[in-house]
């Protein structure tokens, strides 16, 4: 065997294990072969630097810096979806379909970064963010970097492009988080937040070490696929070697839909990726295309929006802070509890107004939320739960004590 045989030879092969350990989750090889195989690949493309071809392993540990995104102009806006918000607004729009045995794919909403993937002739040419729908940003080389993105295709469709969701798992977002909590510079805020934040680095090396992941679930081209429905599609992205996700699910009636969406709902929690909620289509393309879109977005699916993540936890102190002008803010210190993606332990109760009409006690089991996905924020008190002897809170009229300079305590301005 010549080393251009040895070379391509070397590829295939540890791609076919690379799409077993990143896509499928199921590595038949240990990491040890895996490297010795990929040092030999190495050892060649440095003696003939000529014969190293894109869908190469080497190729997704970061190439050239760049200095900024380019714009894309998607070929076909990347539409957005109808959001409703709870079990009657998922009924009316089963309801509402005219059709007289309709078939529904349910898909999890991960919670992630959606982008857009174009294959020439079978090989990855472009990816871009989804943007305002109709211009992402180029980011190209940070998605090669993403071990479940096939570089080439079995079929060689002149063009095609996909469409997914790039997010980050929460227990690399833990992981990160930690390291960088010891290191001491700023945490994360949530995963979501994570994955578009290393997927917008300007140097691709930096994503290559995000582990970020993918779940591709679209078309977003015209490309003349011999697959009649949404369920038939997930399949085909499958056997291309796209990561699916495996917890979609095709229901004959409304009852399976609304189970799903239950299901969901209560094992969110269980999943290693965050879902903010469940996305409901109809299975057929040619009723996709009858149904058509509104200005806005697909008439024949939804978006079933989670209500924001909640957990008690216990008050433990509201303390206050004096801001650089003498403003006092009540701050809410509780027991960390893990929501929505990252653990948090305090709130601002902005001013003694807010600590009344919340409500709250220092003592009380309390109902946490974030605000917007982000910001942690006091919901209220658990009243049954509310111990017998608790106080309200009063906001301090003195500074406490300073230790051996009385002189440094002054009266607070109320
Ligand atoms: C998701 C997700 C988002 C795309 C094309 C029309 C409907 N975040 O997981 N969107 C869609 O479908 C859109 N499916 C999903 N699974």
């Amino acid at each position: 065997m010549n080393y251009r045989e040895e070379m391509k030879e070397l590829r295939d092969t540890l791609n076919a294990h690379g799409y077993r350990y990143y896509v499928l989750d199921e590595p038949t090889i240990s990491d040890y072969e895996y490297d010795h195989m990929l040092r030999r690949l190495e050892e060649l493309e440095a003696a003939h630097p000529e014969e190293i071809t894109p869908d190469s392993p080497t190729q997704r540990v970061g190439g050239r810096t760049l200095s900024e995104f380019e714009q894309v102009t998607h070929p076909v806006p990347l539409e957005s979806l109808q959001d409703v918000f709870n079990d009657d607004e998922v009924c009316q729009f089963l309801e509402k379909i005219p059709l007289d045995a309709p078939v529904w794919s349910v898909e999890p909403k991960v919670d992630g970064l959606s982008v857009a993937l174009e294959y020439r002739d079978g090989v990855f040419v472009r990816g871009a963010t989804r943007g305002d729908g109709r211009v992402g940003e180029d980011v190209t080389e940070n998605l090669r970097t993403i071990r479940s993105i096939p570089m080439t295709l079995p079929e060689k469709l002149p063009r095609l492009i996909v469409r997914g969701e790039v997010y980050m798992a929460r227990s690399v977002f833990q992981e990160i988080n930690d390291r960088l909590e010891l290191e001491g510079k700023p945490l994360m805020a949530n995963p979501r937040n994570a994955a578009a934040g290393s997927l917008r680095q300007k140097d691709p090396k930096i994503t290559a070490h995000r582990d970020l992941e993918t779940f591709i679930y679209a078309v977003a081209d015209e490309a003349p696929l011999d697959v009649h429905s949404q369920w038939q599609f997930l399949e085909w992205l499958r056997s291309c070697g796209f990561s699916v996700n495996p917890n979609a699910r095709r229901c004959t009636s409304a009852a399976e839909v609304h189970d799903f969406c239950a299901e969901a709902l209560a094992h969110r929690e269980d999943l290693d990726y965050d879902i903010d909620g469940v996305v409901v289509k109809v299975d057929s393309f040619a009723d996709q295309a009858a149904l058509g879109f509104t200005a806005r977005a697909p008439r024949w699916a939804i978006a079933f929006k989670f209500p924001p993540e909640e957990k008690r936890t216990v008050l433990r102190e509201i303390r206050v802070q004096v801001g650089r002008t003498g403003v006092l803010t009540p701050v809410a210190e509780f027991d960390p509890v893990f929501v929505a993606g990252s653990t948090i332990a305090r709130a601002t109760l902005h001013n003694i107004d807010e600590v009344r009409r919340k409500n709250v006690r220092v003592g009380d089991t309390i109902v946490v939320h974030k605000a917007g996905d982000v910001i942690p924020e006091v919901v209220g008190p658990v009243l049954e739960l509310r111990p017998a002897d608790s106080q309200e809170f009063q906001m301090p009229t003195h500074c406490p004590r300073l230790v051996g300079n009385p002189q440094d305590c002054h009266s607070l301005p109320n």
